[in-house]
C-alpha cells in the first residue's frame, strides 16, 4: 500500500514552490517516513528553518515549525531546546543559508553538540534567489555571479561539521530515497548534534548551467558519483577525486550533550 503522507500535510499551504525536478520533494518524503518511524508524536516535534527554497519544507508539514531569518534557523533551534528538551528539535535550509550567512551558527552548533538534527539540503548555489553561486559550488561550475566558472575552493559540508564537533554527521543524496529515509533516521535517534549532509541539484539554477541539461540528468550525476562510506574510506584521495561518499561518516557516543551540561552547570536535576 502506497505511503499516506497526507496525515502530515497542511493542505492549505499547497501548492509549494518547488520547480519540477527539483529534489528537494524528495527529501521532504524521506524525511517524513523517518519521522513517522520515530514513533513521536506532530506535537513533540518541531521543524525550524531560515531562508531559501529548502527553508520552505517546514511550512508544508503539520508539526510545530518556525520559518525563520536566512541563516539563522539553529539561533532558533538552540533557544527552542533549551527552553523545553523534551522536544525533539530539526534544523534545515540550503547550503546558503547553512554555510554562508548561517555558517557561523553552524559550526558552533556542531561544537557545543546540542541534540538537534540539522538537514542541509546541498544544491551547490543559491536556489531561491537565481542561481547565485555558494560556498559549496563546485570549483570551475558556472552560476550567475561565476559566469566564467567558480574560482574559490568549495566546502565540504559533512568535513566541516565533523571537524566543527558534530557527533553525528552522514551524507546522502536525492537519489538515494530509502537510503535517505534511513540515514535521517539515524540521526534523528542520535543524542547529540547531528547533521545530515543531502546532495540535491538544483535543476533550475545549477544543472541547467553545468551540462545537466535534465533534472534527471542530476539525479543520474548522484547515482554515480556517491561512494559508499565503507568503500571510500579505504581509496585514495585520486580514486575519490571528483566523487564524494555518503552513508554515516562519523558517530561519537562519547561526548556530553549540550542541555545535559548546561542543567548540571546550573544545578537543574529536573525539568518540568
Ligand atoms: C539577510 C538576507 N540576505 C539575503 C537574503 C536573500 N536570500 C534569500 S534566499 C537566499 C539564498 C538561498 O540559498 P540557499 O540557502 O542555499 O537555499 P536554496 O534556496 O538553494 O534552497 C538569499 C541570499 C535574505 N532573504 N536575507
Ligand atoms: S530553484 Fe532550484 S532549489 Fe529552488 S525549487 Fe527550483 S529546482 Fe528547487
Amino acid at each position: 500500500m502506497a505511503y499516506d503522507y497526507a496525515k502530515f500535510i497542511r493542505p492549505g499551504r499547497l501548492p509549494h514552490i518547488w520547480c519540477p525536478g527539483c529534489g528537494y520533494g524528495i527529501i521532504m518524503k524521506s524525511m517524513l517516513r523517518a519521522i513517522d518511524s520515530t514513533g513521536w508524536s506532530k506535537d513533540e516535534i518541531v521543524l525550524a528553518s531560515g531562508i531559501g527554497c529548502a527553508s520552505r519544507l517546514p511550512g508544508y508539514v503539520d508539526f510545530n515549525t518556525i520559518h525563520t531569518t536566512h541563516g539563522r534557523s539553529l539561533g532558533f533551534a538552540t533557544g527552542i531546546k533549551l527552553a523545553n528538551p523534551a522536544l525533539k528539535v530539526i534544523a534545515m535550509g540550503g547550503d546558503g543559508d547553512m554555510s554562508a550567512i548561517g555558517g557561523n551558527h553552524f559550526i558552533h552548533a556542531c561544537r557545543r553538540n546540542i541534540d538537534i538534527t540539522v538537514l542541509v539540503f546541498n544544491n551547490y548555489i543559491y536556489g531561491m534567489t537565481g542561481g547565485q553561486y555558494s560556498p559549496t559550488t563546485p570549483m570551475g561550475a558556472k552560476a550567475t555571479t561565476a559566469p566564467y566558472g567558480m574560482i574559490e575552493p568549495s566546502f565540504d559540508i559533512a568535513r566541516l561539521a565533523v571537524a566543527a564537533g558534530a557527533t553525528f554527521v552522514g551524507r546522502t543524496t536525492s537519489y538515494h530515497a530509502v537510503p535517505m529515509e534511513k540515514l535521517i533516521l539515524q540521526a534523528l535517534n542520535h543524542k547529540g548534534l547531528s547533521v545530515v549532509e543531502i546532495m540535491a541539484g538544483c535543476p533550475t539554477g545549477y544543472g541547467r548551467r553545468n551540462g545537466q541539461k535534465a533534472a534527471s540528468d542530476m539525479l543520474i550525476w548522484e547515482k554515480e558519483h556517491a561512494v559508499p562510506y565503507e568503500k571510500a574510506k579505504n581509496m585514495t584521495e585520486a580514486e575519490m577525486a571528483g566523487k564524494f561518499a555518503i552513508g554515516v561518516i562519523y558517530k561519537d557516543e562519547s561526548r556530553p550533550e549540550y542541555v545535559e551540561s548546561y542543567d548540571r552547570a546550573v544545578g537543574l536535576s529536573k525539568r518540568g
